[in-house]
C-alpha cells in the first residue's frame, strides 16, 4: 500500500474514532500488534529454562502457545528434584503433597485445580477442567475424583528427600517464608525453614505462538508445610495468572497471600492495557503490593513476569533474587529481575 494510501486510511480511522466507540476499540489495537511469526516462551526461575525447552519444541513447529504452555510445565512437575512443582514437592505440615495449578488460553478460557493430591500433571488436569466441564475450578477430592474419572494415574507424590525435610521442619515447625531473598534476611545458617523453602518456588510460564496467540500456565506444590487446605495464588485466575489475548499476560512467584491482596497478574495486565510496557507494569504492581502491606513486603518476596502483544517482555520482585527465563528464535537466557529492595 502506498504511503499515501496508508497515510489516508489512518486519518479516516482517526477521525472516525472520535465519532465512534467502535472505532475507539479498534484503535485500542494499535499499541499491541501481533507479532506473528516470532514465537517466544518465558518463565519464572532459572528451571524455567528446561520448562522453556520444551515449551518451544511445540512453538518453533508452529503449534498452539496452549500446547506449549502445558507440555513446558510438565517438566518441572515430573522433576522429582525440585521442591516446589508437582512431584516431589515438599508437602504441608501434615505431609501430605497438596499441588495447585491453572491455566489459561487465547479465547479467556481457564481451568484451574486446587489442593490436588497424588497426580503427578495438575496442570494437565486443570487444561481438562477448561476443556471438559463448564466449570473453572475444581477442589480437592473433587479434583481428584475428577482426574482418576479421566484416566490419570493415583500416585505417591512424597519423595524420600521430601519427606526428609519436613521430618527435619516438624522438629521446630516454624512457619516463616522468606522465599528466595537474596540479601541479608536470608542466609542458610539461619533458615527458618530447613529442607528446602528458601528454594521454594512456583513455575508460571507464558507463551506467544507463530500466530500471535498468548497462554500461560501456572503450578505449584504451594508454600512447603502449609496448613492443609491452604491454597495460594497460583491456582486462582487473576492472581498467579492472566491471559488477555488483547494485551498481553502476566504470572507471579512469591507468597501468594500478598499476590492475592491485589489480585496481581491481572493487574499487571490492566498496566499493560493502560500503556504500561511489561517491566513497569510488573513494578506498579509490586509498588501495590508495598502500599496495601508495607511492613509484611520487606519480609516477603514477590515476583511478577509479564509479556505483552509485541513479544516485549518484564519482570520485577519485591527483593532480590528473582530470575526468569526466555527462550525465543534470538535467545535462550535467564534473566536476574529487578527488584525494589
Ligand atoms: C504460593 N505463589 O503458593 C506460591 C508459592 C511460590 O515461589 O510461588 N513460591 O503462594
Amino acid at each position: 500500500m502506498s504511503t499515501r494510501r496508508k497515510f489516508l486510511r489512518s486519518s479516516v480511522a482517526g477521525s472516525a474514532a472520535v465519532l465512534s466507540g467502535q472505532s475507539l476499540l479498534a484503535m485500542q489495537e494499535v499499541p499491541y500488534p501481533v507479532t506473528k511469526g516470532n514465537p517466544i516462551v518465558i518463565s519464572t526461575w532459572d528451571f524455567g529454562k528446561a520448562a522453556n525447552a520444551e515449551a518451544w519444541k511445540i512453538l518453533s513447529a508452529g503449534g498452539r502457545a496452549l500446547d506449549a504452555v502445558e507440555a513446558g510445565v510438565k517438566v518441572p512437575e515430573a522433576d522429582e528434584s525440585n521442591q516446589s512443582v508437582g512431584y516431589g514437592g515438599l508437602p504441608d505440615r501434615d505431609g501430605r503433597v497438596t499441588l495447585d495449578a491453572c491455566i489459561m488460553d487465547e479465547q479467556y478460557n481457564c481451568g484451574s485445580v486446587m489442593c490436588l493430591e497424588h497426580i503427578m500433571h495438575p496442570i494437565s488436569v486443570a487444561r481438562l477442567v477448561m476443556e471438559k466441564t463448564p466449570h473453572v475450578v475444581l477442589v480437592g477430592d473433587g479434583a481428584l475424583q475428577f482426574a482418576l474419572a479421566n484416566g490419570f494415574k493415583k500416585e505417591n507424590l512424597l519423595t524420600p528427600a521430601s519427606e526428609k525435610a519436613w521430618k527435619e521442619w516438624l522438629k521446630t515447625s516454624k512457619y516463616e517464608p522468606l522465599m528466595n531473598i537474596e540479601n541479608k534476611l536470608y542466609n542458610k545458617e539461619n533458615d527458618p525453614m530447613p529442607g528446602g523453602i528458601n528454594n521454594h518456588d512456583t513455575i508460571g510460564l507464558l507463551a506467544m505462538d507463530t500466530n500471535g496467540q498468548l497462554s500461560g500456565a501456572c503450578t505449584t506444590s504451594g508454600m512447603a508445610y502449609k496448613l492443609h487446605g491452604r491454597v495460594g495464588d497460583s491456582p486462582i485466575i487473576g492472581a498467579g495468572l492472566y491471559v488477555d489475548n488483547e494485551v498481553g499476560a502476566a504470572t507471579s512467584t512469591g507468597v501468594g497471600e500478598e499476590v492475592i491482596r491485589i489480585v496481581g497478574s491481572h493487574l499487571v495486565v490492566e498496566l499493560m492495557r493502560q500503556g504500561h510496557k511489561p517491566e513497569a507494569a510488573c513494578k506498579k504492581a509490586v509498588e501495590r503490593i508495598i502500599s496495601r502491606s508495607p511492613e509484611k513486603a520487606k519480609q516477603v518476596q514477590v515476583g511478577f513476569l509479564a509479556i505483552n502483544k509485541k513479544g516485549e517482555f518484564g519482570a520485577y520482585a519485591l527483593q532480590p533474587g528473582f530470575t526468569y527465563a526466555v527462550k525465543s528464535g534470538k535467545e535462550e537466557t535467564i534473566y536476574k529481575g529487578k527488584s525494589i529492595y
